[in-house]
């Protein structure tokens, strides 16, 4: 026996050295997949796009070919999840605020002032919590396999600086298809108007919405400086994208090309984050030369803005929303201790 296993082991060796490791006796088939998101390819989430694609590739042995459609060219978020869902489009990133449609508790992340900073939203997206929320996607039709961060959302708009929820008072503002959103901003006394990002840009610059809130890098990223006068820094919400697959397709995938999907999203969320908050040091710089005018928000007004808000929070737990409420909360609580 001794004798017999030793030319097996040196064969073995031999065959591990030479081909890629990953790849070495693995099921992976040659498979496009064609991966959606929003925004334009020279944003933070294109970049994290095209590193996850080349994630893939080098995982897959170059079998696996991720190609990117940014700038929503295969659809808006809510039209993306539809094609996940019946299985004509393979994987996507986007908001979890435009999940809702698929799973409502998802609208908890979308309540104002919850999270502290990115440190606390990283470690209760990748805890028990935020996993627990992924988990619940496959009866859906989505497989959960990531959260990136869109990050901390701030509000431009044409018409004044915001420095109190007063001022407000009858801006037209684009919110995404959420009803946290529009009861939020209607508390604060605008007029919110839900709206696909792909057409925000053109409403923004043909005047038929006076703002609209969104993390810097996007501010940055899709030019809203160009068509907005005003930036106001409220972070009034902490906002996560995530990253799910066609459960139809993903059910049809081996456990290794399974694997490999999954091993390259943790990956390029770490590297994400990075980009995305490096970025978002730089942009506000990079905003004011373009001649936005920015206001931070005092603490003062932002407590108000919160007690204000208070409404969608107390909707959003009549709704159903009660538990997975409490259970955020007891999340953040632990981590306050
Ligand atoms: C991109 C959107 C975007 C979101 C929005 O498709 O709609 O305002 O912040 O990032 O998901």
């Amino acid at each position: 026996m001794k004798t017999l296993f030793k030319p097996l082991l040196a064969c073995l060796i031999t065959a591990g050295a030479l081909a890629a490791p990953q790849a070495l006796a693995a099921d992976i088939k040659p498979r496009i997949i064609r991966f959606g998101y929003g925004l334009a390819e020279d944003s933070n989430q294109g970049r994290a796009v095209k590193l996850f694609a080349d994630e893939v590739a080098k995982r897959s042995g170059g079998k696996l070919k991720v190609k990117g459609f940014g700038s929503a060219s295969l659809g808006n978020d809510v039209q993306m999840q539809n094609a996940l869902i019946g299985g004509a489009q393979e994987m996507m990133v986007g908001s979890t605020a435009t999940l809702v449609g698929v799973e409502k508790d998802f609208g908890v992340y979308d309540l104002p002032f919850l999270f502290a900073n990115e440190k606390e939203a990283d470690t209760v997206l990748d805890g028990p919590f935020g996993q627990k929320l992924i988990g619940r996607l496959p009866a859906k039709g989505l497989v959960g396999l990531t959260y990136w961060e869109n990050g901390f959302r701030n509000v431009t708009n044409t018409k004044r600086p915001i420095t109190r929820f007063e001022d407000f008072q009858g801006i037209k503002l684009r919110v995404m298809q959420n009803p946290v959103y529009i009861d939020m901003f209607n508390s604060f006394g605008a007029n919110a108007v839900p709206l696909a990002f792909a057409e925000l840009f053109t409403a923004l610059e043909t005047r038929a919405v006076d703002g609209q809130e969104n993390p810097v890098n996007t501010i940055q990223s899709s030019k809203f400086y160009e068509v907005q006068k005003y930036l106001s820094v409220t972070k009034h919400v902490y906002s996560p994208w995530v990253m799910t697959a066609s459960k139809k397709w993903w059910d049809g995938l081996s456990r290794d090309e399974q694997k490999i999907l999954q091993d390259a999203a943790v990956v390029s969320r770490a590297f994400e984050r990075k980009d995305s908050r490096a970025e978002a040091m730089r942009s506000v710089k990079f905003l004011t030369q373009q001649g936005m005018k920015i206001n931070m928000v005092s603490d003062a007004e932002l407590k108000r803005m919160r007690d204000k808000a208070k409404p969608a929070f107390d909707k959003f737990a009549a709704n159903g929303g009660a538990e997975v409420l409490k259970d955020l909360q007891g999340a953040l609580g632990q981590l306050r201790k």
